[in-house]
């Protein structure tokens, strides 16, 4: 109630100032005796209300010595170093001059990375002018009190804060009048209906009306620990129509995210700066490289999770600092901020992936081995690379071709004259059993001639094309010289995608889509026009430090016209856009399920497509680099992900490629590909050594499938991350926080990969529990502590994790034909002598089989007597499913008279390892099996 007068007072007072000079003049016309009058009515009012107008006006005195108080100390600057935020971010050594004209704190000492200009602690932006509860949150009316020094600041906000699931908070601030409907990034994912924040993990708090802007989200105290404030804001909030900001403290130090960019997994929080700008760059640090991931997931003190993700597509820059605090800088849209309670990691992503998409559910033959080149130049050529792989035994099932293929670097064309038989390829490849992809960029040639170019006569009829200012096709500059772009928020966007893609499958069947210079990516900047000057959008008043130095720098001009917005806006979200188009083309194509790989990505990117690393380097270095990027993508949405084995520029070396081959098979998405003009790097390319043990490892790779099919299908239905860091598994030991040299297959499988050249011995952390070396079953306990392990150069260090039950196939040349050999099962028994596993299993290409049911679903269990299987539901029957192998790791008593459902069935058990092979029995799935054995003293 006492706030609520407080207001009272301010408003009328502001009115007395508006009324003054209207008044005056009316004065003239008044009579004394009615101005008397009217005072005597005045002095009856004071006097009756006078307990209530003293308060108020006392209470105004002192608000307003306070203030002045404040602003003469020197104390409003008296700040941390580590909690100073910058108030002058366009410079890094501003004046003292300028950083006064801004009411900030100087102080041009040294401090390492922290601002010279800084905001006192009592700089005021906006006040709290209203709150009103709503059935599902609170909405916040602010009214800004000071200016910022930002043109066109928006004066009045609207914040709603909603609770949309126990474990997820929505604020979305924006302007209060309604009358400019500012840029949103749409979501098309449906999702639950807000709810009342009942049982919510979370309480968000906003200061009483009439107070500064200020709001903090805390995670509910529970039996076990104390409210922790996930976010406290601080700094200055400002929101003019071109510069967003928004800083607060965070709890701990613990963050992962913020790509796509170059980096440690964990981050510094030393003012590290992270610049959100998709770019055709290829990895390097403090870049902004392809993709826009505004997300980050943050491990609390004492192990619990959450993750925040700012749903804003235009040019961001990122900083942390040591504080621990973190601001968000935009130049554009709304602020729409999404907090998510886990609170473990792999809550926090199942939670995320359930506003931005999960994971489509790739083809089974996309988890085989993909092998690319830029320079194979010719059909031929192409096919004597597969044969020389598969005379070395190693399983392939998709080969690629990049702009070779194509007619003057035309999309969806065959460069019959230089290329040979593109059909013939693919047919060929059909026939072995395996699949191809091609590239396919987004720029349209204009340059063909009228009727000689389908997809750009297309275009043109359906209107597609991106324009530029003025209302004309905007032209760029990329491979087949001057281009056109799609633009892929139009309505007949889809159509016109499909109908070209599907003409050329008419004679070249392809099965998945490799989309590349999708950023986009622009030879020339802006246009072959250039871009308009004098624009706000091309040259905005504030520039996050994107590389080039421009908005525009190689890429299209920012004033460029989509359908749904301008590229400002749209930027983005081009690769995001362009890949679910491409998911759709195909899936109308083909008619079932197929792969999308794009360099470009958004958040979102996992729900039609995966990504692989861009145009990295033939360097351990990158190849170490690789495992960060990999986790993070996982961590973004991004299942299915990988690098370009052995290096795409520069030239590999033997040692380098066989290390990245043993690496690589543990991406989701395994494909070695290379630049042109460099040495072949195709594991056919060195000879019988690299050759073996490259093989050895996509034997195991293929063998696993199924344990990542089913973690793939997991990620499909709930969101789990595939490709694992060790602390989503250990999320309370701290030393597991910063390790990115190692990961995990879903929570079992443990990879330990020789990272640098002629490294021999692998120092790898083995959380607590037991773990199984994969080769010989060898028990390895975990303390927590690191253990060397020797790693000749063919040979990558696999540990399974006790109390897991792997499913497994043996391999053959390609997915398609490992799918004819029965299942086996690998156990791994716990501390507490039992293990547990699942398998998804489906035809492997049908469209959205868990939806119609047309899947299996298994689980498996084990004991010190015995591994059983159980069907749980069966909705696919057609194919055969038995099992016929089965090997337990960790029985440490020698089994005897081994039986599979009572047959008495081969057995073999090795005592040094304590491991036993269960063989030659072959019974179906289908019906739940029965493994046992007894012990001599039974
Ligand atoms: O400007 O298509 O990242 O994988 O081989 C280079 C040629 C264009 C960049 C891709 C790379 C691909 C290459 N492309």
């Amino acid at each position: 109630m006492g706030k609520e007068k407080n207001r009272g007072v301010k408003d009328d007072k502001n009115m007395e100032i508006i009324y003054i000079p209207v008044i005056k003049q009316k004065q003239l016309r008044f009579r004394w005796l009615e101005i008397l009058s009217l005072f005597l009515l005045l002095v009856i009012c004071i006097w009756m209300f006078k307990p209530v107008i003293v308060e108020k006006v006392v209470n105004q005195w002192l608000k307003k010595t306070e203030e002045k108080v404040d602003l003469s100390t020197a104390d409003t600057c008296t700040i941390d170093i580590s909690s100073r935020f910058d108030c002058y971010p366009e410079k890094s050594l501003p004046t003292e001059l300028e950083c006064n004209t801004r009411n900030c704190c100087y102080d041009a000492q040294d401090i390492g990375g922290a601002p010279v200009c800084f905001y006192p602690t009592n700089y005021e932006g906006y006040r709290v002018t209203s709150k009103i509860k709503t059935s599902t949150g609170i909405n916040i009316m602010l009214n800004r009190t000071t200016q910022s020094f930002r043109p066109n600041d928006i004066n009045q906000l609207i914040m709603e804060v909603t609770y949309e699931t126990p474990t997820r908070l929505r604020i979305r601030i924006t302007n209060g009048d309604h009358l400019v409907k500012r840029w949103e990034v749409p979501l098309d994912i449906t999702r639950d209906k807000p709810g009342s924040g009942d049982q919510a993990l979370y309480k968000v708090a906003v200061p009483d009306i009439g107070s500064p802007f200020s709001f903090s989200v805390n995670r509910t105290a529970t039996v076990s620990s104390d409210t922790v404030t996930l976010l406290q804001t601080t700094g200055a909030f400002i929101f003019a129509d071109q510069f967003l900001q928004l800083s607060y403290f965070l709890p701990s130090n613990y963050i992962y995210g913020l790509g796509e960019h170059r980096d440690t997994l964990l981050h510094s929080m030393n003012w590290t700066k992270f610049i959100l700008w998709n770019n055709d760059q290829s990895p390097k640090e403090n870049m902004n490289l392809y993709g826009d991931h505004p997300f980050y997931l943050m491990i609390e003190n004492g192990g619990n999770s959450h993750g925040v993700f700012l749903l804003n597509s235009n040019a961001m820059e990122v900083l942390l600092q040591p504080a621990p605090a973190i601001t968000w800088r935009t130049i554009g849209g709304v602020i729409d901020l999404y907090v998510f309670l886990g609170p473990s990691p792999n809550d926090v992503i199942q939670q995320y992936t359930e506003v931005i998409g999960r994971t489509f559910m790739p083809p089974y033959w996309s988890l085989g081995f993909h092998v690319c080149r830029w320079g194979y130049k010719t059909a031929n050529r192409t096919m004597e690379i597969v044969e020389r792989i598969r005379r070395y035994g190693i399983p392939q099932d998709v080969q690629w071709n990049d702009l070779d293929y194509m007619d003057h670097n035309r999309d969806f064309t065959t460069g019959i004259s230089t290329f040979g038989n593109q059909t013939g390829l693919v047919e060929e490849l059909h026939r072995l059993g395996m699949h191809y992809m091609m590239i396919v960029d987004p720029g349209i040639s204009n340059s063909a001639g009228t009727g000689k170019y389908y997809s750009y006569d297309l275009g043109v009829k359906l209107d597609v094309f991106i324009k530029n200012v003025s209302g004309q096709p905007l032209i760029g500059v990329v491979w087949p010289g001057p281009v056109v772009f799609p633009d892929f928020t139009h309505p007949k966007s889809q159509d016109y995608w499909t109908a070209i893609a599907a003409d050329f499958h008419k004679s070249v069947p392809f099965d998945g889509m490799w989309i590349d210079m999708n950023e986009v990516s622009n030879f020339v900047s802006g246009s072959t026009s250039g871009c308009p000057s004098n624009s706000h959008f091309e040259d905005p008043p504030y520039l996050p430090s994107v590389s080039g130095g421009k908005l525009f720098y190689r890429t299209m001009c920012m004033t460029a016209q989509q359908y749904t917005s301008i590229q400002y806006n749209l930027h983005a979200l081009y690769g995001l856009m362009e890949t679910k188009a491409s998911h759709q083309a195909l899936t109308t194509i083909l008619g079932k399920r197929s792969l999308v790989i794009s360099r470009s990505t958004f958040a979102g990117q996992g729900h039609y497509g995966g990504h692989w690393t861009g145009d990295n380097l033939s360097s351990f270095y990158d190849m170490y680099k690789s495992i960060s990027a990999i986790l993070s993508m996982n961590m973004f949405g991004v299942t299915m992900v990988g690098a370009d084995i052995c290096g795409f520029s520069g030239a590999t070396t033997e040692q380098l490629c066989q290390r990245w081959h043993q690496l690589g098979a543990f991406y989701t998405f395994s494909r070695n590909h290379n630049s042109i003009n460099r040495p072949d790097q195709d594991p056919g390319a060195f000879g019988p050594a690299l050759a073996e043990s490259t093989r050895e490892v996509y034997l195991i790779r293929y063998k696993l499938l199924p344990y990542l099919y089913t973690l793939i299908h997991k990620s499909h239905m709930m969101g789990d991350t595939v490709l694992r860091p060790l602390f989503f598994e250990f999320p309370t030991l701290v030393d597991t926080y910063n390790i990115d040299r190692q990961f995990l297959w879903g929570p079992a499988l443990l990879i330990s990969p020789a990272l640098d050249q002629d490294q021999y011995t692998v120092e790898a952390y083995i959380p607590v529990g037991y773990w199984y070396d994969y080769y010989t079953g060898e028990r390895v306990i975990g303390t927590g502590d690191r253990i060397n392990f020797t790693t000749p150069l063919d040979k990558i260090n696999l540990h399974i994790r006790g109390g897991y039950i792997l499913p497994a196939r043996r391999s053959g040349l390609t997915t398609t034909e490992s799918r004819s050999y029965p299942f086996g099962l690998i156990v791994a028994l716990s501390l507490f002598g039992d293990a547990r596993g699942d398998l998804f299993w489906d035809d492997g290409e049908t469209l959205d089989t868990h939806e119609k049911g047309l899947f299996n679903m298994f689980t498996f269990s084990a004991d010190q007597n015995g591994v059983y299987t159980n069907p749980e539901y069966i909705g696919y029957k057609d194919e055969r499913q038995y099992l016929n192998n089965v090997t337990v790791f960790g029985l440490d008593k020698q089994p005897y008279g081994v039986t599979a459902n009572g047959q008495p069935t081969a057995y073999d058990y090795n005592k040094q390892y304590k491991a036993l092979y269960i063989t030659d029995f072959d019974v179906t799935l289908l019906e739940p099996i029965k493994i046992s054995w007894k012990f001599s003293d039974e």
